[in-house]
């Protein structure tokens, strides 16, 4: 007896509380299910002496368990990653979409794995330029009925296998980079990390991700009476995958003038007590330096430039672009002068933000000998230049 397929496939749709999105991928056509019975019978008519006779032959077999599956990345755009993220209770999620194109019902589970460089990813396109760190990195887990469906939510999503799904039914699963094992600090702007997802075909009922994937019968000998597994899948292995991609996004502060260099902190002697005539203080804040324009007022010595011996003041200055692709908030600058510097002589402290100044309020002197000065800058925009000086009397 040959069961209803439409029947079928709508008991399977039905049984699963996994969710069930109109996703892109191919439709399912459903088949005779796994397990089937089915009978024939033959008749052999004669007649013997005119008399008419009829010979009946019955045989009967089940319909063999054929195992197929999809797996279809989810984003159309990359997933965005912070090196050293994400914080606590965040998470970067891809999503993926297994659907079970077999005749039975199958459990799941999944490896995920950052594949290497110059692995092409399609839709977003884009081709692999690093790793996120480690294959640790990833979680996998599978959308739950419970809580929100079709997104990930920490809290109800914990499964990391599909015990059982059912043939034509869709699961949602996503993998997921979580505070217990961030992106690699060292990455850049823009890198790229393409991520593999398969799915590994586990008997129906599967106990948990540690279940043995499920073996073929594709060597064994035909078998009428019992259920035979064949993989019919591309290179029939019961496993199918498909990629994504992560992709870094973050501030990158660079020298304003050629961002192919880091951020720019330089240092010139501008003052000191032959230049002065005196002994230089804090307040002092008249460049001296070569190029300044501004002669040094001791006219005991002619065409002197100040050095940076103990007494003479230097000034730092500090440049940086954001040549990054986003945003920072919270930006501050920090620094604490050596105990090479007087106490009390770190002065003159200017900083701005595309040539407008930073409120002093945002600018603060203290520590130890007032020797830590800490400038609250805010958001940085993409583009936006920091130019901050400060000076300091060496001991
Ligand atoms: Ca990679
Ligand atoms: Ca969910
Ligand atoms: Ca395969």
């Amino acid at each position: 007896m040959k069961v209803n397929k439409t029947l079928t496939a709508l008991i399977a749709s039905a049984g699963l509380g996994l969710s069930g999105h109109a996703f892109a991928a191919a439709s399912y056509v459903p088949t005779t299910a796994a397990g089937t019975p089915i009978n024939n019978q033959v008749t052999l008519g004669y007649t013997v002496n005119d008399v008419p006779q009829t010979l009946d032959s019955a045989v009967s077999f089940v319909v063999d368990n054929k195992v197929d599956l999809n797996v279809t990345a989810q984003d159309s755009n990359t997933v965005k990653i912070t090196p050293n993220g994400p914080i606590a209770s965040q998470y970067y999620v891809a999503e993926f979409v297994i659907r079970n194109d077999g005749n039975s019902n199958q459990g799941y589970k999944f490896a995920a794995t950052d594949t290497a460089a110059g692995t092409v990813n399609s839709g977003p396109n884009v081709t692999d330029s690093s790793d996120t760190a480690t294959t640790s990195n990833f979680k996998v887990y599978v959308d739950s009925a419970s809580g929100t469906v079709g997104s990930f939510d920490a809290a109800n999503d914990t499964e990391d296998f599909i015990d059982s799904l059912a043939p034509g039914v869709t699961a949602t699963v996503f993998v997921v980079i979580d505070n217990s094992a961030t992106v690699t600090g060292t990455l850049a702007d823009g890198d790229i990390a393409v991520v593999n997802l398969s799915a590994i075909t586990l008997a129906d009922n599967a106990s948990s991700s540690s279940d043995l994937a499920l073996a073929n019968n594709h060597t064994d000998t035909y078998d009428k009476d019992n259920v035979q597994v064949v993989f019919v899948d591309t290179d029939n292995n019961g496993s199918e995958s498909d990629t994504t991609a992560f992709e870094v996004q973050t501030a990158s502060f660079t020298d304003p003038s050629n961002p192919s260099n880091p951020a720019v902190l330089t240092v010139d002697a501008i003052n000191d007590f032959i230049c002065k005539g005196a002994t230089v203080v804090a307040a002092d804040n008249i460049d001296y330096s070569n190029g300044s324009g501004n002669v040094c007022p001791n006219t005991d010595v002619s065409n002197y430039l100040p050095k940076s011996i103990p007494g003479g003041q230097v000034q730092f200055t500090y440049a940086a672009k954001n040549t990054g692709s986003v945003a920072t908030t919270d930006a501050t600058f920090t620094e604490t002068i050596g105990a090479e510097y007087a106490a009390d002589s770190l002065a003159n402290v200017t900083a701005t933000i595309n040539s407008v100044a930073i409120p002093n309020a945002n600018i603060v002197i203290g520590g130890t000998d007032n020797k830590t000065v800490t400038i609250t800058l805010g958001a940085i925009s993409t583009n936006a230049e920091i130019d901050i000086s400060f000076t300091a009397i060496i001991e």
